[in-house]
């Protein structure tokens, strides 16, 4: 058997676990979605950032189900809402800081949620099924546990 040097192999891994996700849509289809779905039925889902780690550690959302997410930090720290193959692959309503401001946009990046209360809502549809990662990057906090995981079904 003809031997691959390891990072042949590993790149090969990388590249068909990348192939496995379908394209992110496009934002004139992510719009159609958004307008077609049915906002009556939006199901409201809650993560809170605390220093020490997310609760709960695992969402479970469903393909093609509205949802509203508050992301809420009562930690003493700030902390980020990185989870860019998760916001790649659903459709973006808007986000939404409670009282104060809505932003609409079919795609976001990431969120800093600021501390002691800081709160954003994501009014989003889910399309596709994966195990995506979230988590903040600033200092060791995903190594403290802030940090978390979105599972589409
Ligand atoms: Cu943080």
């Amino acid at each position: 058997m003809k031997r691959y040097p390891l990072v042949v192999v590993l790149l090969a891994g990388l590249v068909s676990a990348c192939q496995a996700l379908a394209p992110a849509p496009e934002p004139e289809e992510a719009a159609r979605i958004v307008a077609a779905a049915d906002w009556d039925r939006v199901e409201d889902v809650k993560i809170e950032l605390r220093d020490a780690g997310f609760t709960p550690r695992e969402l479970k959302l469903k393909v093609g189900q509205p949802y509203r997410l508050t992301l809420v930090n009562l930690g003493v720290n700030n902390h980020y809402f990185n989870a860019p193959e998760f916001f790649a692959r659903i459709a973006a309503r808007k986000a939404q800081v409670p009282r104060y401001a809505e932003m609409k946009a079919p795609r976001f990046g990431n969120f800093e949620i600021f501390a002691a209360g800081g709160t954003i809502e994501l009014w989003f549809i889910p399309l596709e099924e994966g195990r995506y990662r979230a988590h903040c990057h600033l200092g060791n906090h995903a190594d403290m546990g802030v940090e978390g995981h979105l599972v589409v079904e």
